[in-house]
């Protein structure tokens, strides 16, 4: 089944969104098989965004995921990147459809709730800067026949 990293921004956790958000990804039918809260360190922050290193937002993309707690999730699903993605709704808030997750509670892309993977190769990449293996789950849910069928 395939895993997205998905991670609760700071805003999330310090405008009390953070149970919301989870309840709506456990809804879709996610299964959550690990989860941490952390304070993320420069030296992280710098790694998983590496691709934005150069960009004029990158200063404050590193200032703000530094700024507080985040909580980091691996989430596993068919399709689940995609899934979480569409979810998540477009990285401008003002721009996300409402019903998605930015959409709902967000208004300025500095500030925009969550993060998930864009493609099974970063969530590979992600999974590993911030999991170890034994701190992924392995478990039966029963109510994956009912969403499989
Ligand atoms: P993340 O990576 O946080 O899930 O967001 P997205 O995948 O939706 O968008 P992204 O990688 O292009 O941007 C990463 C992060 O940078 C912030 N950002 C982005 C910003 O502050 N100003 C900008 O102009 C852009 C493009 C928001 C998300």
């Amino acid at each position: 089944m395939e895993k997205t990293f998905v991670m609760l921004k700071p805003d999330a956790i310090q405008r009390s969104l953070a149970g919301e958000i989870i309840s709506r990804l456990e809804k879709r039918g996610l299964k959550l098989v690990a989860l941490k809260m952390l304070l993320i360190d420069r030296g992280l922050a710098e790694q998983h965004y590496g691709e934005h290193k150069g960009k004029p937002f990158f200063d404050d993309l590193v200032n703000f995921i530094t700024s507080g707690p985040v909580i980091a999730m691996i989430w596993e699903g068919k399709q689940a990147v995609q899934v979480v993605r569409k979810m998540m709704g477009s990285t401008d808030p003002q721009e996300a459809m409402p019903g998605t997750i930015r959409g709902d509670y967000g208004l300025f892309t500095g500030n925009n709730i969550i993060h998930g993977s864009d493609s099974p190769e970063s969530a590979r990449r992600e999974i590993s800067l911030f999991f170890s293996e034994d701190e992924i789950i392995v478990y039966h849910k029963e109510s994956d026949k009912w969403l499989y069928g």
